[in-house]
């Protein structure tokens, strides 16, 4: 028999709360056995043996990459499905226009039923977890309670995950309750649903990241933002980066942006040659948490301690801190394999699939090797440009934000906001256009405010109404940009070379922050002149930087009105500052 100190300590005993919910899911779900999540490496990697064993996992070319695992889901179950994503709050209003609503109460009886017994045969595991370091008056705890040990995993990479996370839980007595099951992945019995007013989140049917690693976007993110509301902070979908120059000064940006507009690319940025001395800090690549600091300055964190990053594109030369980081201890959803069992996805210079992403002999007719939207999951400390203060409880002071979309024309390569409220407008009209993989729908413009479209858990009008509550606090507010990497030349030639020569567009930023850099004042806002960025050996065709430059008030006088049409479905909740600031703009155009 063991002795009392070899015996493993009771974490049921920690939080009275966190036990009696997990007492009643059980009795609901009715699993064969219980685990409870202490966040340890042995506890990973029993896990992971056992997921090998059942061949759910399977392992990679373990001597050239060491501790990568290859999981591959159900074809149907590949992405964040938005359809059946919902935030049910008492009254619709509440979601919003921007938002699938249901009833709290039909919305907990049908997932009730879902739930009901669905876990026999199955271990329910029990996930604690802190999202932000585990000392961060700004970190919020939730538990996540699943019967996926794969989500454990990726869990125990993508958050502060374990006993620690229970202990703080257990002294703060509240925490996001995150229920969810894999189910029997029949994609019409798959719903995520969220329930701010009550802190809680169910998801079913669905083991994608996206939609079962509770603590990202549902938590740090729909439900988050809710809480971020009422408590008089921000949580954005935004990267977080520390930009060092020679000198050794490094100034933080927070910067927001749709899906395929390279998001971890500028996290991860390397600098191009031309600009020796200067060094990327990466706090985050997804997610920021902004709290109003006592000296006036927004901070933020970083949520997550991992990436869930796409794969396809990733190689040295797009990302190679990202390629780096990814050689070793990484958990690969969904991509390709060679002969020799290595990963493989489409962008990588070498090697020669075998099996694809269904594990069925590669056959180009079958479409892509890897799932275009596989992923890799990893440490975010992995990443040599990781920055240490990732893990300050403090946070980062934000010089920046930056929004961004992929536009072929209209907006310039980047532009100043005149004011923070004039910055949340520039925020509120962030959009994107579909890409060539869309057939029909090239060009297309959607509209993505904050680049939060699928991801705030509440009504955009009060959320612009708060952002711009939130600029009344701060006497040093960051500056607010807006950048496009995508814009093209009448050929449709990207007219930007884009990854490392976007420090130039940063630097420029950097010194308007610092107020050194020189301006022009156009309608749409602060446009650096031609030579007011720094483009001293850069490879660009003749008259690209003043056509990257230009604001063209006609397409201008459009884009306001399409802003404006979109504004007006939020009506009584959309806020009289926001819309003077519309108006304010238009009429600026109009001077044009
Ligand atoms: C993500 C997303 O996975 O934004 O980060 O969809
Ligand atoms: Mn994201």
């Amino acid at each position: 028999m063991a002795t009392a100190a070899q015996q493993p300590f009771d974490l049921s005993s920690l939080s009275r709360d966190v036990t009696t919910w997990v007492r009643e899911v059980a009795a609901q779900t009715q699993p064969a056995a219980i685990h409870w999540c202490d966040g340890s490496d042995a506890e990973f990697g029993a896990l992971e043996r056992a997921l090998v064993q059942n061949k759910e996992l399977l392992p990679l070319n373990q001597s050239t990459n060491p501790g990568c695992y290859l999981y591959r889901s159900h074809p149907s179950d590949v992405a964040r499905v938005e359809h059946l994503t919902f935030v049910c709050t008492q009254h619709e209003i509440d979601a919003g226009p921007n938002n699938h609503w249901m009833a709290p109460a039909p919305a907990h009886r049908k997932m009730d039923e879902l739930f009901r017994g669905c876990m026999r045969g199955r271990t329910l595991y029990v996930v604690p977890y802190c999202m932000g370091p585990i000392d961060s008056p700004f970190s919020r705890c939730g538990v996540e309670i699943t019967d996926s040990a794969y989500v454990v995993l990726n869990m125990k990479i993508m958050t502060r995950m374990g006993r620690a996370a229970l202990e703080r839980i257990a002294r703060e007595s509240t925490f996001v309750k995150g229920l969810h099951s894999t189910g029997d992945l029949n994609p019409e019995r798959r719903f995520i649903m969220h329930f701010p007013e009550e802190l809680s989140i169910k998801s079913f049917g669905s083991g994608y990241g996206g939609n079962a690693l509770l603590g990202k976007k549902c938590h740090a993110l729909r439900i988050a933002s809710w809480q971020a509301r009422a408590e008089g902070w921000l949580a954005e979908h935004m990267l977080i980066v520390g930009i060092q120059n020679p000198q050794g000064e490094i100034h933080y940006l927070a910067c927001a942006f749709p899906s395929a507009c390279g998001k971890t690319n500028l996290a991860m940025l390397i600098p191009p040659a031309t600009f020796p001395g200067w060094k990327i800090w990466t706090v985050g690549d997804d997610i920021a948490w902004l709290h109003p600091g006592a000296d006036g300055r927004l901070y933020a964190i970083n949520p997550e301690s991992g990436y869930f990053g796409v794969v396809p594109g990733t190689n040295a030369k797009t990302n190679r801190n990202a390629f780096e980081t990814i050689q070793r201890d990484t958990i690969f959803t969904n991509v390709a394999v060679t002969a020799d069992n290595q990963p493989w996805w489409e962008g990588l210079p070498a090697g020669v699939p075998v099996a694809d992403w269904q594990g069925r002999p590669y056959d180009a007719k079958n479409g892509p090797a890897a799932q275009p939207n596989s992923r890799f999951t990893v440490a975010a400390r992995q990443n040599p440009s990781y920055s240490t203060l990732a893990d300050a409880p403090g946070g980062v002071p934000i010089s920046a934000i930056v929004f961004g979309g992929r536009r072929r024309s209209v907006a310039p390569l980047v532009y100043q906001a005149r004011s923070w409220a004039h910055g949340v407008l520039v925020g509120a009209g962030v959009a994107s256009e579909t890409t060539a993989a869309a057939v029909g729908e090239v060009g297309v413009v959607r509209r993505d405010p904050m680049a939060m479209k699928p991801f705030a858990g509440y009504n955009f009008g009060d959320y612009w109404s708060h952002w711009l509550n939130v600029g009344r606090k701060l006497s040093a507010p960051p500056q607010i940009f807006h950048v496009n990497w995508f814009r093209q030349d009448a050929a449709g030639k990207f007219l930007w070379p884009g990854f490392g020569d976007n420090l130039r567009v940063l630097s420029w930023i950097i010194d308007r922050c610092k107020g050194k850099a020189a301006a022009r004042d156009t309608a749409i806002g602060y446009l650096p002149a031609p030579d007011d960025l720094d483009t001293h050996a850069l490879d660009i065709a003749p008259g690209a930087i003043e056509e990257l430059l230009t604001v063209n008030a006609d397409l201008w006088r459009d884009e306001m009105n399409g802003i404006g049409a979109y504004l007006q479905q939020f009506g009584a909740r959309l806020p009289k500052a926001l819309q003077d600031e519309h108006q304010a703009a238009i009429d600026r155009l109009k001077k044009v």
